[in-house]
């Protein structure tokens, strides 16, 4: 389902912003990108929420406003430059291959197309306008009963498969350390897997734990590691508050970030502080923009809010 879209007074509600502020950053810095509701209204999404975040994350590290918004345009686009778009067209006849193949339980074909869009495409794009929106579709189509669980099932073991492939060695090299993993009682992995490869092309070395990873194992492998920063994941909305005291305890000595859809409806403001931008790619750059400002900073203390 695509993510609702909000009034500027939800908007504020959720950032802790004033109405006025954001209209003021929108229009002095083009900061957001509202669609409008048939009546006129401006209507925000998911993207804009994380674009303010990110806005106020900049600002609480001193970065002067214009500049901060600067990086937040920056740190978006750099996600579309260093992946640039698939074409219309073989997005069109990549869904319909998956859709076909991986729907009938013979994945050599969707194997086979995946293969040569790698071939083609930046990994980034492979994943941000196809995959993901595969995953996505099916999604939806499996709520109202147009796939059924065994084709989903199939379909999403098979690329959670592929996607794993494509993340062989990703713990290997790189400046930077990550620890990724689902939070407890949580087995969505195919967006982390996402996240984590967009990292592992940004020069993370990512250290990955899977679903339903207990906060205890996660804290011991940040450690062992060395990790700049741990990100748990949730699509379930209740995951994240059933540990909310176990995660705040390891955010006291780890830098901690929480993405995936199961922040969305979270109302605790400790856990918007941390939340990732929902587009993996997005939320890989953020995080490592983020990296490099901690990096160049002069103080010893790390902040404990990698990102937004
Ligand atoms: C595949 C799937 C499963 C698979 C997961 C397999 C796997 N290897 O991950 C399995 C079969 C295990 C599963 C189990 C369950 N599922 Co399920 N599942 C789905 C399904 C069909 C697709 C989810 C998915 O992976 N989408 C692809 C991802 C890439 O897209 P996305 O989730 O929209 O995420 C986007 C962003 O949020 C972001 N993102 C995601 N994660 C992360 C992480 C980070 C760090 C970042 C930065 C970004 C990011 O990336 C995506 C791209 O934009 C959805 C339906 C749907 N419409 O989403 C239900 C869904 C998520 N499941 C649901 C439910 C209820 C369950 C079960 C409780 C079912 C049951 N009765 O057993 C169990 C719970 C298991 C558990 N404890 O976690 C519900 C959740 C409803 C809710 N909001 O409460 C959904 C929405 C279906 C529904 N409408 O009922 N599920």
């Amino acid at each position: 389902m695509p993510d609702p879209l909000l009034r500027i007074g939800e908007l504020a509600r959720r950032t802790d912003l004033s109405p006025d502020l954001i209209r003021a950053w929108e229009r002095r810095y083009d900061l957001l990108r509202p669609t409008r509701s048939d009546g006129g209204f401006r209507l925000y999404s998911a993207d804009d929420i994380s674009r303010l975040r990110l806005m106020q994350r900049y600002l609480a590290l001193g970065i002067p406003t214009a500049q901060a918004a600067g990086l937040v345009h920056r740190v978006q686009t750099a996600a579309f430059d260093a992946n640039p778009g698939v074409p219309p067209g073989d997005i069109r006849t990549a869904l319909r291959v998956l859709r076909e193949s991986l729907e009938n339980f013979d994945d050599a074909p969707a194997d086979r197309t995946l293969e040569r869009l790698l071939g083609v495409f930046a990994p980034g794009a492979v994943l941000r306008d196809i995959i993901l929106p595969y995953l996505r579709e099916l999604g939806e189509r499996w709520e109202c009963g147009e796939a059924t669980i065994a084709q989903e099932h199939f379909a999403s073991s098979f690329l959670e498969g592929w996607m794993l492939t494509m993340a062989r060695g990703w713990s290997r090299s790189g400046p930077y350390r990550a620890v990724l993993a689902c939070a407890p009682g949580e087995r969505h992995v195919l967006g982390l897997i996402a996240f984590g490869l967009a990292l592992r092309d940004l020069g993370w070395r990512v250290t990955y734990l899977g679903a339903d990873a207990p906060v205890r194992a996660v804290e011991y492998a940040a450690d062992a590691v060395t990790a700049h920063v741990v990100v748990l994941s949730a699509a379930l909305p209740g995951t994240f508050a059933a540990v909310s005291d176990e995660i705040r305890a390891l955010a006291r000595t780890h830098a901690v970030a929480v993405g995936g859809p199961g922040v969305a409806g979270n109302r605790s403001d400790w856990l918007a502080s941390r939340t990732l931008p929902a587009d993996p790619l997005v939320a890989a750059h953020a995080l490592t923009a983020h990296e490099h400002t901690m990096s160049q900073s002069s103080g010893p203390q790390r902040s404990p809010v990698p990102a937004s």
